[in-house]
């Protein structure tokens, strides 16, 4: 069985840009791969976060794994710092990457335009990020098209290690859906839709309530062609809505060009609002039933549990690999 590994960052709620990039694809791929789905906390504060509101986020993103559809009996659904192997294979990768390599990150000019004074963490937040996906020896990774960058960087890392230490790692390959990759802001669409976005009006979050969300679908800004095509290139305003529809109701896009074919963006507004409302509700219920019930502490026990096994094995070997002397048991 070939293994899938991904993560969320508890850096924020989570948007339909997160859903569609990623989680709606672990739903899909837990079904034929040995899977690890990751809350990744210690990537979450490689910038400044609240440690209140870390831990809600932290616990509101793995009930939304569960709320998804991401079954724990199939994956193991765990917190990133329950799993210390994570941040020592990070350190080890970190001394492999190059300083040219992390300061070419578009994520990382980004996130640091702008500031004064930027931690050290969110520059080397790649090399953490190889090492999640390493340490589980992963073929497949699912994700947005924002993580291409970063992916290509583990495996050149991966290849870096086989090459100069002996062959052990597997060199993972993306995973990335054709429509949808990359959701965008609804008030701007050269801007990716981002949970931390401080513009509420610029994501539809996963626990909006419905009200809200087809009030952003009504606001959310398209040109002034009122014609309903997909060319995200030209009109990437209505492209983007058409990928969330897209998404949100299991329909082509040549079936949305269709079915709006000579018709303003009004009617095909209003009907993408009542979709993304009705496919969010079921997911808020239980969503809410998880958070109840209290049993997203046991599954992310068990989850850690079955990481640990995995990582433990892997960072030894890694070790072993490097030259460190492996304590005896
Ligand atoms: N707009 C998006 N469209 C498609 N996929 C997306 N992803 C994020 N935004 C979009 C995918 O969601 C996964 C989790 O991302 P992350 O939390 O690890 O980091 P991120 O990519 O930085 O996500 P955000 O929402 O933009 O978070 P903040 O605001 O904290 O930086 C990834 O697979 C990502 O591709």
């Amino acid at each position: 069985m070939k293994r899938v590994l991904s993560g969320i960052q508890p850096s924020g709620q989570l948007t339909i840009g997160n859903y569609i990039g990623a989680m709606q694809n672990f739903v899909k791929l837990q079904h034929e791969h040995q899977c690890f789905f990751m809350v990744v906390d210690l990537h979450a504060i490689t910038v400044p976060q609240d440690p209140a509101a870390l831990r809600e986020q932290s616990e509101s993103v793995a009930a939304l794994y569960i709320a998804a559809g991401i079954d724990p009996n199939k994956a193991a659904i765990f917190l990133q710092s329950h799993v210390p192997q994570h941040a020592e294979l990070g350190w080890l990768l970190t001394t492999l990457t190059y300083m040219g390599e992390l300061e070419r990150m578009t994520q990382f000019k980004d996130k640091s335009e702008g500031k004064d004074s930027v931690g050290a963490g969110l520059f080397v937040y790649p090399s953490l990020m190889a090492a999640d996906i390493l340490l589980y020896n992963a073929d497949l990774v699912p994700v947005g098209d924002d993580q291409k960058q970063h992916l290509e960087l583990t495996r050149d890392l991966a290849g870096r290690f086989n090459s100069r230490y002996g062959n052990y790692f597997t060199v993972p390959q993306p995973f990335i859906p054709e429509v949808g990759a990359r959701i965008m802001s609804l008030d701007d669409a050269s801007k990716k839709m981002s949970k931390s976005n401080a513009n509420a009006g610029s994501n539809i979050f996963l626990l909006d309530d419905p009200a809200v969300i087809r009030k952003k679908i009504s606001r959310a800004k398209t040109d002034s062609e009122a014609i309903v095509k997909y060319d995200p290139i030209h009109k990437p305003e209505i492209s983007n809505l058409m990928s969330i529809y897209s998404h949100t109701a299991n329909v082509s896009i040549a079936d949305i060009e269709a079915k709006y074919e000579g018709q303003m963006y009004g009617p095909f507004k209003k009907d993408l609002a009542e979709q993304v409302a009705a496919f969010i509700e079921p997911l808020q219920t239980r969503y809410h039933e998880v958070r109840r019930s209290g049993e997203v502490y046991d599954v992310l026990q068990k989850g850690a549990q079955q990481a640990q096994e995995v990582a433990e094995l892997t960072l030894n070997e890694v070790k072993r690999h490097m030259g460190f002397v492996l304590p005896r048991r």
